[in-house]
């Protein structure tokens, strides 16, 4: 029998069982040193790595031998953001670690131990937002300090609490295609890449959001890339991720990927994760193995609470849009420089074409199987940044000067550039080129249309900072474009 995910917030308060297991297994796997393929630091080195930076908040000290596989791109600085392999990656990933600490509570206790998940979104649960209490706790049940507290948070940190315009909701689920259009930008799992790219170009719904929220909204390492890995929280964060995909997966009307790049992995080299003990050769595997039958496939106890989803129910509320090969995507406006924005807001015009837009304006809001049914997004591309997790809210034709606040009804979203850091250094394995974003401004361009007309000649495009966004830290979007969906009533 597999090992079953369940929700911790079924496990008991404070100190279950399986929390208690998971401080204890942290407690010996962080001892070892991170040259042990098994170690936490190991672990968490492989999601994100850097040496200065780790010397620095005296991870490592300076008889750690660091070893070269963690800088040479052989194990260290893997996890993959942006890109169609956020989710098969971090699947992988979430599966080994898994199986280390289980092995370890094994040999520690003798009892058997799979990762919670952490279920914040669920609205049947009046503390799902509470980080569980043995998280926050001092001490372990017999007085010694408590493992799973090492690591920094955001201060004062108990609960999840996001801001007014906070995009912290299960909205990602209500895409109906995993990708879709040449690259990806739009879509449920993230942009199209052929080869392993730690940050590709465009960031898909669920990792914008509640992942990268999530990351943000606990803030000290999970804030950062390079040691989220560290935070025992990462794993239970990015169980209910995984969840969330097996929850989408699992549901009439969505469209997984049979594209064989997305199935095979990587092209230029195979996503890689130590083996149980640590021993060669590693665990090599691409999307196919992380699919029922494959692998890393999981089993949770529960699909439904905290999904937005019923898998296997009736199919739901968006409209279809014809299988996702047969939609398109094309761009019917841009805006004409870059944006750069520091502490106060920034606007942008974005000329459209207006043949385009009208066609597409007009056939928003269809549901007559067999017609035209579009749907408009926002494109931000090329975002930099030296924060690593900085935040900011995108309006469309906000008045100048006008409060963002008082017009919650042009607030076409709102993103947490979680990796901003990690994807701007320009000699990464990235390149440089930044994040990737789409904003889906369908139902906002419909209050526009009914409010008295949607320009089909130019929108005016509204940055405003947000956490971690200032003079001394901008961000730069190179480009703005808006972009047309369209498909066929299904
Ligand atoms: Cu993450």
């Amino acid at each position: 029998m597999g090992i079953v995910r369940q929700d911790v917030a079924k496990l008991g308060a404070g100190w279950n069982k399986t929390l208690l297991n998971y401080a204890l297994a942290m407690r010996a796997l962080d001892a070892l040193p991170i040259s042990n393929r098994n170690s936490w630091k190991f672990l968490g080195a492989m999601h994100g790595f850097d040496a200065e930076l780790w010397r620095g908040e005296e991870l490592i000290g300076g008889t750690d031998t660091v070893p070269s596989e963690l800088t040479d791109g052989t194990y260290g600085d893997q996890c993959q953001h942006g890109s169609w392999y956020f989710l098969p990656w971090h699947r992988g990933y979430l599966a080994t670690f898994e199986a280390i600490v289980a092995a370890k509570v094994k040999e520690l206790t003798g009892d058997d131990w799979s990762l919670p998940y952490w279920n914040y979104l669920d609205t049947t649960n009046a503390d799902a937002r509470r980080v569980p209490q043995a998280f926050l706790a001092d001490k372990l049940p017999n007085g010694d300090p408590n493992p799973l507290r090492t690591y920094p948070r955001r201060t004062g940190l108990s609960v999840l609490q996001p801001g007014r315009r906070d995009a912290f909701s299960l909205a990602a689920v209500q895409e109906n295609d995993f990708i879709v259009g040449n690259n990806g930008s739009i879509g449920f799992g993230g942009g199209i890449t052929g080869d392993f790219v730690q940050f590709g170009g465009w960031t898909g719904d669920l990792e914008n959001n509640p992942h990268n929220t999530v990351h943000r909204l606990i803030g000290g390492y999970m804030g950062d890339p390079r040691l989220a890995g560290l935070d025992p929280l990462f794993w239970l964060h990015h169980c209910n991720i995984d969840r969330l995909w097996e929850a989408w997966m699992s549901t009439p009307g969505k469209t997984m990927t049979r594209d064989s790049r997305w199935r095979e992995g990587p092209a230029d080299r195979p996503f890689l994760m130590p083996a149980l003990g640590g021993a060669d050769p590693g665990i090599t595997f691409g999307g196919a193995d992380t699919l029922k039958g494959g692998k890393f496939h999981p089993t949770y106890d529960n699909l439904t609470k905290g999904t937005g989803l019923v898998p296997g129910g009736v199919a739901v509320a968006r409209v279809g849009m014809g299988p996702s090969h047969q939609q398109s995507v094309e761009p019917i406006g841009a805006n004409a420089s870059a944006v750069s924005v520091g502490s106060k807001p920034e606007s942008s015009l974005v000329t459209l074409e207006p043949r385009a837009t009208t066609a597409g304006v007009a056939a928003m809001g269809a549901t007559t199987p067999g017609h035209t049914v579009t749907r408009l997004y926002l494109a931000l591309e090329s975002v930099r940044g030296e924060a690593s997790a900085p935040q900011i809210d995108v309006y469309v034709n906000l008045p100048d000067g006008a409060d963002p606040d008082a017009h919650p009804e042009l607030h076409a979203g709102n993103l947490t550039l979680f990796g901003l850091n990690v994807a701007s250094r320009p000699h990464g394995r990235h390149g440089g080129n930044g994040l990737g974003y789409t904003l889906d401004i369908t139902e906002l361009a419909q209050r526009l249309q009914q409010a008295g007309g949607f320009d089909p000649t130019k929108i005016r495009v509204t940055l405003v900072p947000g956490e971690h966004v200032s003079d001394d830290s901008p961000i730069t979007v190179d480009k703005i474009s808006v972009l047309k969906r369209v498909g066929i009533v299904s």
